[in-house]
């Protein structure tokens, strides 16, 4: 994802409106439309070497302060600074990321027609359809999505929140705040890591935006001409997605190769976002990842991103600029929001307009 944020209300920008494309995947008899196919992709690499996995973090481990566990704080700072992705297990979270799964995947089974009930505005991201279409010509993403701001609770707008399955606003409540309070101990640890004095990131998130996007992408026939969601980086401090079913598909770029992320199960996958590189000018880096699709089977994933505050200044903290100087420019969060908004996904592009070198 990029940032997506509702900021007071104000229009921020959204999607062109586009066909549905699970209805668009059931209809078998029907070409895949050109605006679909990437021929680019056929001459993408993927890196074929099983023993490159990113690293896996155990929170338990992280949560003691036992000395035999100072390896992992060691090892949390190593991905993110050299991956920026990584796996985390032993959360706490694994009960309600369990119903969290089974009203996403509810929610996708139903008609077209009801899920259309929640359908996105013209020049709002919140609701179901697709997002980051901002010309006519611009190529697709072979996925539907299901995108609504959970956090602060004010900014919950319900007339996008379905109300089947019935559980579906109850479970999501849950999982978004228990989801929120594994990102901030995580951000508790990253600060200390960093060198910073505590609870200096943690003022930044604590009261800041949540949004969560369920993203569906149907099977494809030419799986291999389609991308599910294109190369980006995301806008956010921190995301932690979960990967619903079964089906791999998530991407991220490792030495201009494209690694394949196999899921632990029961993990939250969780990256660095474009604002995290930011504020520690640059000690962590987000990465370039992307979705692709099955042949045969429909894959779901639920990404939950979590950006700073309204008011919060965004660029790198005074404490992080050294002798190298300051690596991007500061901006204010609305300002940095409608950067973010204005084009389509296109890997790390958004953050090179916030360099200081550009
Ligand atoms: O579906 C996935 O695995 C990736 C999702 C993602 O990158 C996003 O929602 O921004």
């Amino acid at each position: 994802m990029k940032t997506e944020v509702a900021i007071n209300g104000a229009d921020l920008g959204g999607s062109l409106p586009v066909e549905n494309v699970q209805e668009l995947a059931s209809n078998c008899s029907k070409e895949i439309p050109h605006r679909y196919i990437r021929p680019e992709i056929i001459l993408d690499e993927i890196s074929t070497d099983d023993s490159l996995q990113v690293p896996v973090i155990d929170m338990e481990k992280l949560a003691t302060s036992h000395s035999k566990y100072q390896n992992e704080m060691a090892k949390l700072h190593q991905a993110c600074n050299e991956w920026g992705f990584f796996q985390l297990v032993n959360h706490g979270a694994s009960m309600v990321i369990e119903k969290m799964k089974v009203v996403t995947e509810d929610f996708f089974k139903l008609p077209l027609q009801q899920k259309m009930a929640c359908a996105q505005e013209p020049n709002r991201i919140e609701g179901y359809g697709q997002a980051f279409v901002v010309s006519e010509d611009q190529k697709l993403d072979w996925g539907d999505m299901l995108f609504l701001n959970s956090l602060p609770v004010s900014q919950r707008n319900m007339r996008f929140w379905p109300n089947s399955p019935t559980s579906f606003r109850s479970t999501l409540d849950e999982y978004s705040l228990q989801i929120h309070k594994v990102c901030m101990s995580l951000f508790k640890l990253i600060e200390l890591n960093l060198g910073l004095e505590p609870g200096k990131l943690c003022s930044i998130y604590q009261d800041g935006t949540q949004g969560i996007r369920m993203n569906y992408y149907p099977p494809c026939r030419q799986s291999d001409k389609v991308i599910g969601l294109s190369p980006h980086s995301d806008g956010t401090g921190l995301t932690l997605l979960v990967q619903v079913n079964d089906v791999q598909g998530l991407q991220i770029k490792k030495s201009n190769t494209w690694l394949p992320i196999k899921p632990i199960p029961g993990a939250i996958i969780v990256n660095i976002g474009d604002l995290l590189e930011i504020m520690s000018n640059g000690e962590y880096r987000s990465i370039e990842h992307r979705a692709v699709v099955d042949f045969q089977i429909e894959r779901l994933s639920i990404a939950a991103f979590h950006i700073a505050h309204l008011t919060a200044k965004i660029g790198p903290l005074p404490e992080l600029v050294k002798e190298n100087g300051a690596q991007y420019k500061a901006l204010g969060f609305e300002e940095y929001v409608r950067l973010m908004l204005s084009s389509k996904l296109d890997g790390k592009s958004q953050l090179d307009h916030m360099r200081t070198n550009n």
